[in-house]
């Protein structure tokens, strides 16, 4: 049975240091309504999508720094958050869901680098994830680099890989106590979530692939300018390293949705953030089998749409990575057991 989705990724453009909230939000509704205008069900916004990629900027001022935070104090509340409500309420009006990343100050003052599923219909949370795979600096290696200072702004996620299930995406999804006994491939669709830097990680898509994930939403912020934190080998010119950079993240896209049969959505911020820091565009819907099968062609606001098949992630599930036949976990300890790299002794 075709289990068939419409999904989008809303990529945004560039966003200022002291761009306001309202106009940001302004334009991520009217990417919502281009995005249902073309029938979507889902809609993925990029990572910390309200506000400029602040963890590039060392603040003098805290106030500034907690400025580009929401409060969150669980459950609905970002729904709820009069800075960001009127993004949620339309998806709530249009019932379609979303897929939000976000700064998150919980009630206790933790800062995470989180993200959202919304579900439009129920108007509802219904999944939380926040960032495993922090990146970056604590502080700046030298005095006044402009480096990624994620490490200083967010603490690791600690809420694990939990896929969860978003009711009404495909019709007559399999439910819960109807007593048929193959459930596999037939119930709502299983989601997972990771963002940014994640993507890079097969760690952190294995724990997906192992829930029998279908669908894997991605929200980024990824510099063109490839001297962020390793010098280059050699200086290259900005389209270059624009080149280099979407070149890993579609590898990593597109191998990680192969290896654990499934889609993915990926979407970003991009575009020159006050005139000097470059973000890649590249937002995108891969297929099961790692095909891309819609990329964004702008480094703008851009909505990238595709109409998907959930069923096709069967071919692999069932076949070349079918883990339970496979798959051999008593030889994978060092993979949990172990940190940094160990190299063997050195020879005689
Ligand atoms: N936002 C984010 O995670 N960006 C990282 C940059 C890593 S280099 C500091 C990324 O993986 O694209």
């Amino acid at each position: 049975m075709p289990r068939i989705v419409k999904v989008a990724a809303a990529q945004i453009g560039a966003v200022h240091r002291d761009s306001s909230r309202d106009s940001t939000i302004s334009r991520m509704i009217d990417l919502l309504n281009t995005a249902v205008s073309k029938g979507a069900q889902l809609i993925v916004f990029p990572e910390c999508a309200f506000t400029t990629f602040f963890p590039r900027y060392l603040f003098s001022d805290p106030a500034e720094m907690e400025s580009y935070f929401e409060d969150d104090a669980g459950g609905n509340s970002i729904a709820d958050s009069k800075n960001v409500k009127p993004l949620f309420d339309k998806a709530r009006e249009a019932g379609v869901d979303i897929w939000v990343g976000y700064g998150e100050r919980t009630s206790s003052g933790q800062h995470f680098n989180t993200a959202v599923y919304f579900c439009g219909k129920t108007g509802e949370v219904i999944s939380k994830y926040r960032k495993v795979h922090v990146p970056g600096f604590v502080n700046p290696p030298f005095p006044g680099a402009e480096v990624h200072l994620e490490k200083r702004y967010f603490e690791t996620g600690d809420l694990g890989f939990e896929a969860f299930r978003a009711p009404g995406l495909i019709p007559n999804a399999l439910k819960a106590n109807t007593g048929e006994e193959d459930t596999d491939g037939k119930g709502d669709a299983i989601i997972g979530s990771l963002i940014c830097n994640d993507r890079r990680w097969p760690e952190s898509w294995r724990p997906y692939g192992l829930q029998g994930a279908e669908l894997v939403l991605v929200g980024f912020n990824t510099n063109g300018k490839a001297d962020d934190i390793y010098k280059p080998r050699q200086p290259i010119s900005l389209e270059d390293a624009r080149e280099q950079a979407l070149f890993h993240h579609r590898l990593s896209m597109q191998y990680n949705s192969y290896a654990n049969s499934c889609f993915s959505i990926s979407a970003g911020r991009c575009g020159m953030d006050d005139g000097k820091f470059d973000l890649i565009g590249g937002s995108s819907i891969v297929d099961s089998d790692g095909h891309i099968i819609a990329e964004a062609k702008t480094v703008d606001d851009e909505v990238v749409f595709a109409e998907i098949d959930l069923e096709e992630c069967r071919k692999g599930k069932k076949d070349i990575f079918n883990f339970a036949v496979n798959r051999q976990p008593q030889t994978y300890g060092i993979i949990t057991a172990q940190k940094g790299y160990v190299e063997p002794k050195l020879l005689f």
